[in-house]
């Protein structure tokens, strides 16, 4: 292994664990592209990062519509509705606001509505990608998000303010020097976990969204494959954006030959992801398009708070006795559950995260079995319909 710390074998196993659904996932939507694109790119080979959906390849599920298993039972679009029911942008955070609240955390304070930045102004630039700050001073909490009306953006709304909610916890219960995430995994997937109970099908029918005779065994795998699109899809990417930076910063990367082409051929090794036209490696610094390489901003929290929210989420839903078919749970209203949750939350970094973990859901590791049992039944689904579809998995 060289040259690699403990904290780096425990990503790396972690990766290992998840790489055979990743695989059967990567294999199906290359194989419907490869049709729908015909002799474009190899249907055995890394799929071109552009005709993905997203601007780095990090997510997927913008080409649902074109990658979905079963047409007959389309998923519900929340941009659609939204779009239909007029919703405004404020109206989003409200609506966020009142998941958090329903299970007894913290309405945001009024600072917060009057100093955050909800909308991208005219009158100037500024940075768009979405944050969240604790101001540190008198319930000062605030977000700076240039909102649109979309899925992306209600997820969004909902990532961010699990970052306020955090704030607000440890600001109330912990001295100064406590006042921060069990680590930044923490802090990254708490407002991620409650956005997947938000998009859940369970919740979709309770917002009146969604019409419950609208859900059967092809809308379950639907979801789940939309989800996988979001949240397996990512694990290599971000895996990748820290792998790169760490052999960078080792000085294990030729700076002069090799600065763009090693991002694609990690990108190509844990991801089986190409570049979408040819690359220059005196000319183009593709990893430098990612928000968080100019604004260093350490990427493997991301990696972490992807495993780790499926185990708080897997927690919750045994708090509320659930423990199949975990895609249909919703702890929405749930103060039990909720109390649990406010209490991890209040503890801030006042113990270490393993036992904060272990307070929380009974395990004192990072798991990625919690991620491989949500997806269960579409792992099995894929392998089954990429064999009978003899789309081969894996790239050359
Ligand atoms: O940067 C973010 C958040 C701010 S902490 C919007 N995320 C990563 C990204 O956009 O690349 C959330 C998911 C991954
Ligand atoms: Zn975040």
């Amino acid at each position: 292994m060289g040259n690699v710390t403990e904290f780096e074998s425990i990503i790396d196993q972690l990766l290992k664990d998840i790489m055979p659904l990743y695989e059967q996932l990567h294999a199906y939507v290359r194989g419907r592209l490869c049709s729908k694109y015909e002799n474009r790119f190899d249907c055995d080979g890394p799929i071109p990062a552009h005709i993905l959906g997203n601007m780095w390849a990090q997510t997927w599920h913008d080409r649902l519509d074109d990658v979905i298993p079963y047409s007959d039972a389309p998923l519900i679009n929340i941009t659609k509705v939204l779009i239909e029911k007029k919703f405004s942008i404020h109206q989003l955070y409200t609506m966020g606001e009142s998941f958090f609240t329903s299970i007894g955390l913290y309405p945001m304070t009024p600072k917060f509505w009057a100093r955050s930045m909800f909308k991208k102004p005219i009158d100037r630039n500024v940075v768009c990608h979405a944050s969240a700050s604790d101001m540190g001073y008198h319930d000062d909490f605030r977000v700076k998000i240039c909102t649109e009306i979309d899925d992306d953006y209600f997820y969004t709304v909902h990532h961010e303010m699990g970052h306020i909610e955090y704030y607000m916890a440890y600001s109330k219960k912990q001295p100064f020097v406590y006042r921060s995430g069990a680590n930044s995994g923490f802090h990254e997937a708490i407002g991620d976990t409650i956005g997947m109970f938000a998009i859940s099908p369970a919740h979709l029918i309770k917002l009146g969204f969604l019409d419950e005779e609208n859900v059967n065994s092809h809308y379950e795998i639907n979801y789940l494959f939309r989800l996988a699109l979001q949240k397996i899809a990512f694990l290599p990417f971000s895996y990748v954006m820290d792998k790169y930076r760490f052999l960078l910063f080792r000085n294990e990367i030729d700076r002069k030959h090799e600065l763009n082409s090693k991002w694609w051929a990690l990108r190509i090794e844990y991801g089986g992801i190409m570049a979408g036209a040819p690359r220059n490696d005196k000319k183009n610094f593709d990893a430098g398009a990612k928000y968080h390489i100019p604004s260093n901003v350490p990427y493997l929290r991301y990696f972490i708070a992807h495993i780790l929210q499926f185990q708080f989420y897997r927690g919750m839903c045994r708090l509320q006795g659930v423990t199949k078919r975990l895609h249909m749970c919703d702890i929405y209203g749930n103060k039990h559950v909720g109390e649990k949750f406010k209490e991890m939350l209040g503890m801030g970094a006042s113990k270490s995260w393993s036992e904060i973990l272990e307070n929380f859901t009974g395990e004192n590791k990072l798991e990625s079995q919690a991620m491989l049992d949500f997806f269960q039944p579409l792992y099995n689904w894929l392998k089954m319909e990429n064999l009978a579809r003899g789309y081969p998995v894996g790239w050359m």
